[in-house]
Formats: structure tokens, sequence, C-alpha cells
């Protein structure tokens, strides 16, 4: 590792934000190797909480992060925002007056936003996201929000990572509900039915409820609560929520309903990250692999003998799995 990227790691781990920004750029843009650098942050991680926000379009998740985030500033905690969606406040992709509601934790530096790009990025956005809650983390950040939007499969995967999610419904949510079923229990530890003004909130909280109870036993009963985040109303008690949830979770290790990404299973879908890299990469100027891309391509041999070629040659899979930056 370079002497810059030596002083800089040292800086992100001493909690400048300056060198956090620098390097989540970096490791976005893939300017410099990732796997050495997050090999160097990985022991300095595992301090903060992860908290997920999930939902579909305007349930009303930022507006619900943004005040949770003012509670957790209350209680003089630091706050980091990673926000995926891409018409997200955090994004700069929102209304004007969303982006003056945001402003306060903008200027305010116990805060760190951070919007991702939907955009391609190595090994996929959920692998992106992780890294980029990890340098978070490893800065000192005690609470790390991640907002996605969706119920879909790189929000489980995301979801996977965090501590405790929050699936924000709205009551126009029923077809989602029907929809989702066990789907939605697997991923939420804790249910928002969020406007709770509109018609209809008690319904699908009675719904949600129903669902619930065909779970199997748990220590955890996956709690329901009606809010109004505009209004700042229930989030105190979300909060609350949210918190119990995360000591009970840390406290019992409980393997939850959806599996959890351990090391392991880390290390293996690493594997496959640099391999997918290295492919692309390597038959940009091998012109052998080339070739049998293309014979793949036009179906002149197929996924399987191809894989096999691969795997049979050392030369290709030193190739493959070799870091280049
Ligand atoms: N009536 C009502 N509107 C809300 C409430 N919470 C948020 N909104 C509004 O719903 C819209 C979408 O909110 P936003 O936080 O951007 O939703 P997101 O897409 O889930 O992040 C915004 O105009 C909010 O002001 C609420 O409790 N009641
Ligand atoms: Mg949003």
């Amino acid at each position: 590792m370079s002497d810059a990227l030596t002083n800089l790691m040292d800086r992100l781990l001493d909690g400048d934000r300056r060198a956090l920004a620098r390097m989540i750029t970096l490791v976005e843009s893939r300017a410099v190797d990732i796997a050495t650098v997050m090999a160097k942050i990985y022991p300095h991680t595992g301090k903060g909480t992860i908290l997920g926000f999930t939902g579909p379009p305007g349930a009303g998740k930022s507006t619900m992060v943004d005040k949770v985030t003012a509670a957790y500033r209350a209680q003089g905690k630091t706050v980091g925002i990673v926000a995926i969606d891409p018409s997200s406040p955090f994004s700069g992709g929102a209304l004007l007056g969303d982006r003056i509601r945001m402003h306060r934790h903008f200027a305010d530096t116990g805060v760190f936003i951070r919007s991702l790009s939907t955009r391609g990025s190595f090994g996929g956005l959920s692998r992106a996201t992780r890294d980029v809650i990890r340098l978070m983390d490893a800065a000192g950040v005690d609470i790390v929000i991640v907002e996605t939007v969706g119920v879909g499969q790189t929000e489980l995967d995301i979801m996977e990572v965090a501590h405790t999610t929050t699936v924000i419904l709205v009551p126009e949510s029923g077809d989602v509900v029907q929809t989702m079923k066990a789907g939605l229990t697997e991923i939420a530890d804790v249910f928002v039915v969020n406007k709770g003004d509109r018609a209809g909130a008690d319904a699908i909280m009675r719904e949600l409820t129903q669902m619930i109870e065909l779970n199997p036993p748990s220590g955890w009963k996956i709690p329901v609560l009606k809010t109004q985040a505009v209004k700042n109303i229930g989030v105190e008690e979300l909060v609350e929520k949210i918190d119990a949830h995360t000591a009970y979770y840390k406290e019992t290790g409980e393997q939850k309903r959806i599996i959890k990404m351990t090391p392991e299973k880390e290390m293996i879908e690493l594997l496959a990250v640099r391999m997918e890299d290295g492919y692309l990469r390597e038959k940009a100027s091998d012109g052998a692999l080339a070739e049998l891309c293309g014979k793949i391509a036009s179906g002149e041999t197929n996924p399987y003998e191809g894989a096999k070629a691969i795997a049979e040659n050392p030369a290709w899979l030193t190739a493959l799995f070799r870091i280049e930056n």
C-alpha cells in the first residue's frame, strides 16, 4: 500500500470525515485495490450499529430516516446515512422541499451522508453497500443507516448485514403485503405503517399482525407501529423498538429467519466477485480467452464446457483471480 493510502487509512480510522469521504470515493470508483483496503479496514469494524430502512417508493423512508437521525443525534450519537434510493433527497434527487428538510443534517458534522448510485459497481450494489457501511463503521460512526427502495433481492442482500431492519409501509401498501406475504416478515424486524393519518392504516396493521402470528415462535416478536414521519409522531417509539431489537440481536446472536451473512459466505462471495472482475479484465487482453468467450456467445461452445476449459487451465485461473488496479 502506498504511503498516501496508508496515511488516508490512518486518518479514516481516526474518524476524519474528509478521509472517510475520500476513501469511499476511491473504493466506489475502484481507484484502489479494494481487497487490500477492506482487509485492513475489517479488524476495525463491528462497533457500529447497522440499521436498514426499506419499503416501497414514497412510503416515507427518507422522511423517517431524517427523524430517526435527529433522535440519535439528540442522544449524542454520530450517524452515517447510506442512501441507495436514486430519488432520495440524500442523493440529491428529490424535490426542493425535501432537500431543504435535510439541510440541517448536511450542516451537522455528526452526520455523514452518502448516496450510492444503482449503476453497476464492483461485485454489484450489495457488495459496494457493504464496503461503504464498513468504512463508516471503521471511521467510528455509531449508527449507520441504510435506506433502500423496494423489497427485492438486492434489498434482502443489503439487509443481511443490518442488525435491525425496519420495513416501512403505508395504508395503500395492501398489494405489497399480499404479494410479499412471508417474504416481508423475513426481512422485517420492525414494521412501520407510516402516513397513519390516512384511512386504512389500522386495516393494514391488522393484516401485518396476523401475518406475524403465523411465524414460528421466536424470542423477538416483530412490532407493528403506526407513525406519521412528517409530524414526528411515533418516531420515539420506533427508535425504542429498533434499539430493543438491536440489543436482542447482539445479545442472542440469533440467526434470523433470513440467512445472515457469515464470514465464510462472504469469503466465497468475494472469490466469485474477484473471478468475475478478472474475467472481464482478462478477456479484453487475452486473445485465447476472448476466443472462448466468442464461442460461448455464438453457441459454438456451451457454458459448461467453457467453465470447464477455464477451470482446467492454471494460467487462466491465476490470471482471473489476480487483483489489478
Ligand atoms: N401524509 C403524510 N405524508 C408523509 C408522511 N411521511 C412522509 N410523507 C410524505 O410522503 C412523501 C414521500 O416521502 P419520502 O420520505 O420521500 O418517501 P420515500 O420514497 O419512502 O423515501 C413526502 O412528500 C413526504 O412529505 C406522513 O406520515 N403522512
Ligand atoms: Mg427516499
